[in-house]
C-alpha cells in the first residue's frame, strides 16, 4: 500500500471565555478539516501555532503538504494600509506564525492549500493586498456572509478555463460564504481563478507548479454533502505524494 500523504493543518488559538479558566488559551483547528483530510486520503497533523522559527521549521519538514486554515482578519499592516474601520478582530501573531510556515512551505517547493483566511494569507505573504471589508469594493452586492449552516450553499462562482478548480469543480459552481474581506491585488505569480457574479476573488492558483492554492469559501465544511469539494482535497493531497 503506498504511504498516506501526512497534511499539516495550521492551527489558531482559541482563548476561554468563561468556564473554568476565563482567559485559558487552547490550540485548535475546526474537526471538519480534519475530517475531510481523512476522507480524501490523507494523514491530517495538526500543526500548533507558535512563534519560534526553528520549530516551524522541524514542523514543516514532518509534512508532505500544508492547509492553511480559517480564523481572523489579517493585520493590514502587512500590505501597507492603515486599519480601516470595517476591519474586524486582528491577531498578529498568528499573521507571523502564518507567514513563516508559508515561506519555509514553499522553500520546501510544497503543495499548499489556503482557506477562508489562508486563501488570504497566501496572497498576503506573497506580496498581494486585501480589500478590508466587502463595503469597500465597488459593484459587491452579494451576500457574502451567509447566515445559513455551514454545508448549505448560497452563491454561484464562475471558474476560469484554465486552472485546477476548473477540472475539478467546471465552468459554474455554488459555494458558501463566510467572509467579509476580500483579495485586492493579486499577489505577482499567482492568478486568480474564480469569482463571484459581483466581481469578488473566491480563488487564486499559482502560476508555477507546486500547487499553491487559495479558496476563499469552506470546502472543508461541504466536503462530507458534495463529492466535488471533497475531490479539492483529493486532488491536493494527491499533488502531495
Ligand atoms: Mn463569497
Amino acid at each position: 500500500m503506498n504511504k498516506r500523504p501526512i497534511i499539516g493543518i495550521s492551527g489558531s488559538m482559541i482563548i476561554d471565555q468563561g468556564g473554568m479558566f476565563p482567559g485559558y488559551k487552547r490550540s485548535y483547528v475546526n474537526n471538519d478539516y480534519v475530517k475531510a483530510v481523512i476522507n480524501a486520503g490523507g494523514i491530517p497533523l495538526i500543526i500548533p501555532m507558535n512563534m519560534d522559527d526553528e520549530i516551524i521549521e522541524a514542523q514543516i519538514n514532518m509534512v508532505d503538504g500544508l492547509i492553511l486554515s480559517g480564523g481572523h482578519d489579517i493585520d493590514p499592516l502587512l500590505f501597507n494600509e492603515e486599519p480601516h474601520q470595517k476591519l474586524g478582530g486582528i491577531y498578529p501573531d498568528r499573521d507571523k506564525f502564518d507567514f513563516s510556515i508559508i515561506k519555509k512551505a514553499m522553500a520546501r517547493k510544497m503543495p499548499i492549500l489556503g482557506i477562508c483566511r489562508g486563501h488570504q494569507v497566501i496572497n498576503v505573504a506573497n506580496g498581494g493586498s486585501l480589500y478590508q471589508d466587502l463595503t469597500l469594493i465597488d459593484g459587491c452586492y452579494i451576500k457574502h456572509n451567509q447566515g445559513e449552516l455551514s454545508d448549505v450553499k448560497t452563491h454561484t462562482i464562475s471558474i476560469e478555463k484554465n486552472s485546477v478548480l476548473n477540472q475539478l469543480l467546471g465552468d459554474v459552481t455554488c459555494c458558501n460564504s463566510f467572509h467579509h474581506l476580500a483579495v485586492n491585488k493579486v499577489a505577482p505569480g499567482f492568478k486568480v481563478v474564480a469569482r463571484a457574479k459581483d466581481g469578488v476573488v473566491e480563488a487564486i492558483e499559482r502560476i508555477e507548479k507546486p500547487l499553491v492554492m487559495g479558496i476563499q469559501w469552506h470546502p472543508e465544511m461541504l466536503a462530507g454533502v458534495d463529492e466535488n469539494m471533497l475531490n479539492i482535497f483529493k486532488y491536493f493531497i494527491k499533488e502531495c505524494k
